[in-house]
């Protein structure tokens, strides 16, 4: 529990919620090296969960930090980054000036691969809760009601998580040797799916049926001209116009998918997610 948190009582809130839960609470901040090597000597496993999207180059220097007392403490058996999104080392190409989402996440991989730190790295690609409900709408997390803007054809494929089953393949990585320093895809089949299939999945649920909007690549990258939501709009092209999560083949070197990995995990699927949203 870091004293930065300050007055945010829902992350504190949610602290606790894991207290009571059985977790055992550290206090460490990472102004505070020394604190932090303490810390880090209690554990074998750190994972970062670190928020990228808003406070970016705050995030970068922050698990720079962590990483610092990672090698300093040097009993950690393995350090998951905070990825959690499309695996940035695919994402050379990226559109200003969102790339820098990506730009940093490697920063982060040079350092520990320099470090000879143990780690897994986890594309988790899409967060449901970012992703589904909304149809995949930007500004918004809640159901359209009348119309949804659909990006080209709506065919484009993307993969959306459940948060709950993120967290479950985590877990299963963080001590398994198969996933010692290796990117660990997370692909549960029936989740692949294209913007189409999720509104009718909806549809179907809601017993409404919404007007389709497209919108073609070129308009959707004019929009990028509204300076407050040009990094989103970038990462939202690469997702539903280029195809990134899934217009590549999962290597056998180095690359491994997580649901093939542990298919005991029985992963949520979208039509079940979406269900809380009627
Ligand atoms: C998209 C966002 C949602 C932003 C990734 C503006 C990095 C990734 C799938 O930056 O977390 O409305 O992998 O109006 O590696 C951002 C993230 C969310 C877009 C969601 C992203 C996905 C970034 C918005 C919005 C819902």
């Amino acid at each position: 529990m870091r004293p930065e948190i300050g007055l945010d009582i829902d992350k504190l809130q949610m602290l606790l919620s894991f207290k009571a839960q059985g977790a055992r609470l550290l206090e460490a901040s990472l102004d505070d090296h020394r604190g932090l090597v303490a810390a880090v000597k209690q554990v074998d496993v750190v994972v970062s969960a670190m928020s990228g999207v808003h406070f970016r180059s705050h995030n970068l220097h922050l698990q720079l930090k962590l990483l610092e007392a990672i090698k300093e403490a040097g009993n950690v058996k393995r350090f998951l980054p905070s990825e959690f999104g499309m695996d940035p080392a695919r994402m050379g190409h990226a559109l200003e000036p969102g790339r820098i989402t990506f730009d940093e996440k490697m920063e982060i991989r040079r350092a520990i691969e320099e470090g000879n730190i143990p780690h897994t790295y986890i594309s988790a690609n899409c967060f449901a809760a970012y992703f589904v409900p909304n149809l995949c709408q930007m500004r918004t997390l809640l159901p359209p009601k009348e119309k949804v803007h659909v990006y080209g054809d709506g065919n484009v494929k993307a993969i959306f998580v459940d948060e709950d089953d993120i967290a479950a393949y985590t877990i299963k990585c963080v001590d398994d040797p198969l996933a010692l320093n290796k990117t660990i895809y997370l692909r549960p089949q029936e989740n692949i799916l294209s913007q189409n299939e999720l509104i009718a999945k909806w549809e179907k649920l809601s017993g409404k049926v919404l007007k389709k909007i497209p919108i073609p690549s070129d308009e959707f990258l004019a929009s990028m001209k509204d300076l407050a939501n040009q990094v989103g709009i970038g990462h939202y092209y690469h997702i539903f116009y280029e195809g990134c999560l899934t217009n590549f083949d999962i290597r056998d070197d180095g690359e491994e998918e997580a649901s093939l990995l542990y298919p005991e995990v029985q992963y949520t699927r979208m039509d079940e997610y979406m269900q809380c949203y009627l």
